[in-house]
């Protein structure tokens, strides 16, 4: 018996020199990552960064009664499109590389694009298929044959439901539909509560906590959006433009949902913030989010500008594309989709950065540990990374990139950094050097940080400085790029 105990515990033994052996072997040779710095975002908050531009698309009497906000008493009658074409809406998006879409199923005037059990006033009393259609379902369905996501936007505010005011009937009413909606169409993944209410009746409650944890039953890979989350914000204007500043994080405590006063908090977010809550910039092609006969789409230069002032500051672009009173999307705002669409990927397709020679203030783990300068311009720009060596983490500390251009000066207008937001949001402050001299003061960089210089560059090294961060900073990627609608844009429109 005392052999036997003898010779077992040699073989543990044994077997912990032998496992200890193979952690510091497999040390040396492939460094762990950096702890990340809380909070994180979830799984789905990253696809939805990703995304960088949705598809939104108000639809409903208000297009055919030319009012940005119904009064609640519009006849279904007037609710015809008669060439209505949920493929056509998909086939726009698609063309425009966009991933998501997000309809109105109800909005403010209380009308259901969907035939509702618990409502007549819907698509079921109005002509269009004979009472029989469903826009939704439709719409669902189109999407899906082109491989996009959907979401739906539910209003809170109703003003045709004789419910709204009595605060349980009405809520009760709201998460009727809210569970008819997530029960029938599965796979969505974004819901927008919009946080309007009737202006003379503020006292009106809305059950937000009972309606998120319903949503998240129902369909826990979804993403809500309001003004305060809880997985996506409002960033505060309807202009498409973030704070100069953007924090993915934020104290949700500090948030109240319909509050006029918390714009500014929302549009730069909080670096002590303890939420993960990105911030998403709703925008609308044209002035209104309805279609109006009057109106027609904004320039590509305003899109563009839309677009650096979203997608390049760290947020995702909720671009708004209103179907008309037939039922498609007006050929002159697919148009100008599509050449967004077009200029983005002139812009971004070549990355003048790669042809260059990219140095590094230091690099973890050394020249072999994988964490080096050319995970800043591979294809991943999450989870592989440049992180300088970790004795040199702290707030101050001075980490740089430099870009030299290998055949004598590079020409670009553009300047694009990302961090490897999977771990963190980290950066506070930054600055870019061209030739040695000081062109940019940044702030914040987050998935995707984009500075559009004032004028053509033409020179030999850029240097990026990393001047303040939450935590050791960690670049996905870098991109040097020349925007040729800069400038000259008001001619190519
Ligand atoms: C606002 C609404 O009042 C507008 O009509 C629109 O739907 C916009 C996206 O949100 O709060």
């Amino acid at each position: 018996m005392a052999r036997l105990c003898h010779s077992s515990f040699l073989i543990t033994t044994l077997l912990l020199q032998f496992f200890s052996f193979c952690i510091s072997w497999h040390e040396q040779v492939v460094p762990t990552p950096p702890l990340p710095i809380l909070p994180l975002p979830t799984f789905s908050q990253l696809k939805w960064q990703q995304r960088e531009i949705i598809m939104f698309l108000h639809f409903g009497v208000n297009t055919f009664s030319d009012r940005e906000w119904g009064t609640g008493h519009e006849s279904p009658a007037i609710f015809n499109p008669t060439g209505l074409s949920t493929a056509q809406w998909a086939n726009v998006a698609a063309e425009a590389g966009i991933s998501l879409m997000i309809l109105t199923a109800k909005h403010h005037d209380g009308f259901c694009l969907w035939p509702s059990k618990y409502t007549k006033h819907s698509v079921i009393s109005s002509p269009w298929q004979g009472g029989k259609g469903d826009v939704v379902g439709e719409f669902v369905n189109a999407a899906s044959a082109q491989g996009i996501d959907v979401g739906i936007y539910l209003s809170p505010w109703d003003r045709h439901d004789s419910r709204y005011g009595h605060d349980l009937l009405y809520n009760e009413y709201y998460m009727a539909q809210l569970q008819e909606l997530l029960n029938k169409y599965q796979n969505v993944r974004e819901i927008w509560f919009d946080g309007a209410k009737d202006p003379k009746a503020q006292n009106v409650s809305y059950y937000f906590s009972d309606w998120f944890s319903m949503v998240k039953e129902l369909q826990s890979s979804i993403n809500i959006f309001s003004d305060a989350g809880p997985d996506v914000r409002w960033v505060g204007d309807e202009t498409g433009s973030a704070g100069y500043t953007c924090w993915s994080t934020i104290n949700r405590t500090s948030l109240a949902i319909g509050s006029p006063n918390i714009s500014k908090y929302l549009s730069t977010g909080d670096p002590r913030g303890t939420d993960w809550l990105p911030a998403e910039c709703d925008v609308s092609i044209r002035k209104g989010w309805f279609w109006h006969k009057s109106e027609s789409p904004r320039k590509l230069s305003e899109l563009l500008d839309i677009y650096y002032n979203s997608v390049g500051r760290n947020c995702v672009l909720l671009l708004n594309v209103p179907p008309n009173t037939t039922g498609l999307i007006s050929d002159t705002d697919a148009h100008r989709l599509k050449e967004l669409r077009s200029a983005i990927n002139t812009i971004f397709h070549k990355n003048l950065a790669e042809d260059c020679y990219v140095k590094v203030s230091s690099q973890r783990g050394g020249n072999e540990g994988g964490f080096g300068p050319e995970n800043m311009l591979d294809s991943d720009h999450l989870w592989s990374y440049w992180a300088p060596r970790e004795e040199e983490e702290g707030e101050n500390n001075d980490h740089w990139i430099e870009i030299w251009g290998k055949d004598g000066s590079l020409r670009f207008n553009v300047i694009r950094i990302q961090e490897a937001i999977g771990l963190g949001q980290r950066i506070k402050r930054h600055e870019i050097y061209v030739d040695g001299k000081l062109i940019i003061k940044g702030t914040t960089v987050g998935y995707k940080r984009l500075h559009r210089l004032d004028g053509d560059v033409n020179a030999q090294v850029v240097r990026i400085r990393i001047k303040k961060a939450r935590a050791v900073p960690l670049i996905s990627s870098i991109g040097l790029h020349f925007d040729p609608y800069w400038h000259s844009s008001f001619t190519v429109t």
